[in-house]
């Protein structure tokens, strides 16, 4: 097939995404890349043009912590509480970050892989099994001189991470057992297109998976997706529930749902991508007209969530510490520093409380309902937020 990998969105020069800036590197020039989104028509993979190693994007300084959010918390636990009714002897997670998830089993029973330092010795000092390495043959085959082959593993918002997928379902082929289920969540395309979230996209999430696109990476490995769970979670992310091809499990009826609700909404064609590239310009133009309508009348905006996913917007709309007066986040890690590219100081909570605010821009808006619900006298005193998706607005009580 000529020109299979096709070009469709152009989202400007990024900096990395969680490369929060330091006071004393304000003035060094940041590291950037140009955001470009492209479709490959043979394997249906919807991924972003320019990548980083692993080892540029998830080191020893890595700011995000999952439990961060009350709903990521009890999304994970309430997953927990399912995976124990299996009984698995042991499970294992890809990407295990804090802890959010594992903490929720006995610490016998957990294997963590997180390959920031900082944030795996969060788990290892309480007692967990961790490594601090990247997804791997290599650390598969070094799991297995430890322990035997398990019947679970979990990896939430982190496949999708890493750019090379044949060593990821290999090193999975090595470790998990025969009749051993692998469960994977990830932003899900289909939402991530339908709500117009273009954020979804920057260095860290090489890929925006579809179930047809990862359905077709699996096979080549002999693994297959058998049941999908739609979630809430980040705005719109799948739930793939994978077996080896040779375990007989029945594959569920939401496969044939999900697969036709994909194809019915065109992720196979190119024009579907060529129409979301054009609903995005159209984002921007709104967005940055809310922005310049606010500034013309002096009115003070601040940002909520210094996320990830911000970076992209803020950067591709040039949206920037003109505009923002200041982001705050709960994240000590990010606190005291400025956001990647536009320079925004990024402030404890309490500024937002003690502080006279017209605007706010929801930076974390995949956690509206924990914020709106956390914001209520905010929004009552006559509090305004900015949000970019399913389009630009402005919402008010
Ligand atoms: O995939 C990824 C996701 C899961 O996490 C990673 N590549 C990196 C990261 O992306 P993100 O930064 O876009 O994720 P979140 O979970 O949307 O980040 C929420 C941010 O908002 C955190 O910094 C915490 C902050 N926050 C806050 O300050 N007050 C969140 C809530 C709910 C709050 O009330």
């Amino acid at each position: 097939m000529k020109n299979k990998i096709i070009n469709f969105l152009d989202l400007g020069n990024q900096p990395l995404a969680n490369s929060y800036i330091k006071n004393k590197n304000i003035n060094k020039k940041e590291r950037k890349y140009r955001l470009i989104i492209c479709f490959n028509k043979r394997n249906k993979l919807v991924s972003i043009k320019n990548t980083f190693s692993s080892k540029d994007m998830f080191d020893d300084q890595y700011p995000y912590r999952s439990s961060t959010s009350k709903t990521m918390s009890f999304h994970l636990k309430k997953l927990a509480r399912d995976i124990k009714k299996l009984r698995p002897e042991k499970i294992l997670e890809i990407g295990s970050n804090d802890g959010c998830f594992i903490k929720n089993f006995d610490k016998k029973k957990t294997i963590g892989v997180e390959p920031c330092s900082n944030v795996e010795r969060i788990t290892n000092k309480k007692g967990y099994n961790t490594y601090s390495e990247y997804w791997s043959p290599k650390l598969a085959k070094k799991i297995l001189k430890k322990h035997k082959k398990v019947n679970l593993i979990f990896s939430s918002n982190t496949i999708s991470h890493i750019e090379n997928l044949d060593e990821v379902f290999k090193a999975i082929n090595i470790i998990l057992d025969e009749k051993g289920i692998f469960i994977i969540e990830d932003p899900s395309l289909l939402e991530c297109l339908k709500k117009n979230t273009y954020d979804q996209f920057y260095n860290e999430h090489i890929y925006v998976f579809s179930y047809l696109s990862l359905n077709k990476a699996l096979k080549k490995h002999n693994l297959e997706i058998f049941k999908i769970e739609e979630l809430k979670i980040h705005g719109g992310s799948n739930r793939y529930f994978i077996k080896k091809i040779k375990n007989n499990i029945k594959l569920h009826k939401s496969i044939k749902f999900h697969k036709n609700k994909e194809e019915k909404y065109g992720l196979k064609n190119l024009k579907t991508y060529v129409d979301f590239a054009k609903r995005v310009k159209n984002s921007k133009k709104k967005l940055l007209s809310i922005f310049r309508n606010c500034k013309k009348n002096n009115k003070k905006i601040v940002g909520y969530g210094a996320t990830a996913k911000s970076v992209t917007v803020l950067n591709y709309c040039n949206i920037n510490n003109s505009m923002i007066d200041y982001f705050i986040d709960t994240t000590l890690d990010k606190q005291n520093k400025y956001t990647p590219g536009t320079k925004i100081p990024i402030k404890g909570y309490s500024d937002l409380i003690n502080d006279k605010v017209d605007y706010v821009f929801l930076g974390a808006w995949n956690f509206k309902k924990e914020i709106f619900n956390k914001e209520k006298k905010y929004l009552k005193n006559g509090g305004k937020f900015i949000v970019h998706t399913p389009y630009p607005k402005i919402i008010s009580k």
